[in-house]
């Protein structure tokens, strides 16, 4: 800014005492001006180059193969087709578990399932399991203290009111929220409350509640949840543009609702069924297809939101999944293939259970209509927004940046030795793929012998080829054998007989 000095001469009325000190005065405002732009300039000099706006989208349940860039062939998602024929479409990209909380405090800590603190759903019986604790650092505290506005719109769980709070999205890192904090209350697709920060706001939907935690369905279906986060989402955007922002817009569409499911079998809670209102279809298929092409619109908004405001080139935005696709709303999973070519689905270990769709979008940044191989997994973000944000990782991550990938520089992408996931439900389970290639999985008990896929040959993980490969196959036991530290909460309960081979 330019300074602009006063004239000085000597009037009639000054006496000569009274012009010197209006000399005085004058070169000391001079002085301080000149001092100030200097100052100015030197803050200049020294701000750092701002970081991009992230915007990180996650669907709840979502298969590798339910959109229509990653091969579905019967639901419409023009939005996300789009999005990633101007981004960048990860192949070989995995959630961080193969159920909700873990993989969700995968992403949030930057650590593999076997060290982050939730490991699995642990439910009403002991809800400090799964909570995050004042000791975890999230991607959100990363990204805050790096100057970032940070917000939460949609799904939390990991923390809630009563014992869990510890882990209450403002304690771990979030300047706002707006959404569930119980997963068993985001079941409800058409609640009679949500959180705004501490305080519950009530809804006008009329509900028939199951449990104490908000859960329940409809009998007055009037708004529905993800209408509300995506439009406060698209609010946020465009508040919040004097500072960069991290929104974690954590969606619960396509999850079923799965009291719903019990009590009317469909789960499938949606507030129309779109453009397949007319298949001849049972009820729960056109509501599981209607759901994900409602998402797909919302995405279409967002994307569309940046361009207005000036801010696609300024923005991140990657959307995903947090697991494999569910089959909880009493709906055909044979008319869908959700979960594309691999096996299994939301539960599995197989890639159905976790690999996931990933499409990243920054135009200008980020080479349009592109797709990487590259093996990640959702720890990865931690790095990847630290990087972005001109911070430093936190110590304890299990966490690659893919900075390099995402900027068209695969040559210098690091990559993993090891990925790594449990299950606890239903008797204890591991899974390791190393080198991006061998995915051993282990149940059954601590010294059971794993069953080895390569991926190469079998996309499906239906040969085990532990025998064919005995040096791979002990050095994948070898790993899983030390891959996790102790949890008094998610100590490993072996269920005997299972993974024996026939
Ligand atoms: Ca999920």
């Amino acid at each position: 800014m330019p300074v602009t000095y006063p004239t000085l001469s000597m009037t009639r009325s000054d006496s000569p005492r009274r012009f010197l000190h209006r000399i005085a005065t004058l070169i000391l405002t001079a002085a301080t001006a000149a001092l100030s732009v200097n100052s100015t300039n030197q803050a200049r000099c020294a701000e750092p180059t701002r970081g991009p706006n992230l915007i990180f989208i996650l669907a709840d349940d979502l298969g590798y193969g339910d959109l229509g860039c990653y091969g579905q062939a019967v639901i419409e998602t023009p939005q996300l087709d789009q999005m990633a024929r101007e981004g960048l479409r990860f192949t070989h990209f995995y959630a961080g578990a193969t159920v909700c909380a873990p993989s969700r405090s995968v992403l949030m800590t930057g650590q593999h399932h076997g060290h982050t603190r939730v490991r699995g759903n642990a439910g009403a019986v002991n809800p400090l399991a799964q909570a995050l604790r004042p000791e975890d650092t999230t991607v959100a505290e990363v990204l805050q203290q790096a100057g970032y506005h940070t917000a939460l719109m949609g799904k939390w769980g990991l923390g809630d009111a009563g014992p869990a709070e510890s882990g209450l999205p403002r304690k771990q890192g979030f300047d706002e929220f707006f959404g569930f904090l119980n997963q068993q209350h985001a079941h409800n697709h058409f609640p009679d409350f949500l959180w705004r920060n501490e305080e519950r706001v009530p809804l006008p939907n009329v509900i028939t509640p199951v449990g104490t935690t908000g859960a329940g369905y409809a009998t007055e279906a009037i708004q529905f949840a993800d209408d509300l986060f995506a439009e406060a989402a698209l609010e946020y955007v465009a508040d919040h543009q004097s500072q960069p922002f991290f929104l974690y817009w954590s969606m619960v569409i396509p999850h079923a609702n799965n009291e719903r499911t019990r009590a009317l079998r469909n789960g499938a809670e949606v507030p129309d069924f779109g453009p397949y209102a007319t298949a001849d279809w049972p009820d729960p298929d056109k509501g599981q297809a209607a759901m994900i092409t409602r998402m797909d619109s919302y995405v279409g908004r967002m994307l569309k939101r940046l361009r207005e405001l000036g801010l696609a080139e300024k923005t991140l935005v990657v959307f995903t999944s947090d697991n494999g696709p569910h089959n909880e709303s009493n709906h055909d999973l044979r008319r869908f293939e959700p979960a594309g070519p691999y096996t299994g689905i939301k539960r599995s270990l197989t890639d159905g259970g976790i690999r996931v769709p990933m499409i990243a979008w920054w135009p200008g940044k980020i080479a349009p209509n592109t797709e990487s191989g590259h093996v990640g997994y959702f720890g990865d973000w931690m790095a990847t927004a630290a990087e972005l944000a001109g911070t430093t990782v936190p110590q304890g991550c299990d966490s690659i940046s893919l900075v390099p990938t995402l900027l068209g520089h695969a040559d210098k992408q690091s990559e993993h030795e090891f990925l790594y996931w449990e299950f606890h439900e239903g008797g204890f389970k591991q899974a390791a793929l190393y080198q991006g290639r061998w995915k051993g999985i282990r149940m059954g008990g601590p010294d059971a012998p794993i069953a080895l896929y390569d991926q190469n040959a079998d996309v499906p993980e239906k040969v085990d080829v532990a025998a064919q490969h005995p040096d791979i196959a002990s050095k994948v036991a070898a790993y899983l054998s030390q891959a996790r530290s102790p949890s008094a909460d998610w100590q490993p309960v072996w269920k005997s007989g299972q993974g024996k081979r026939k």
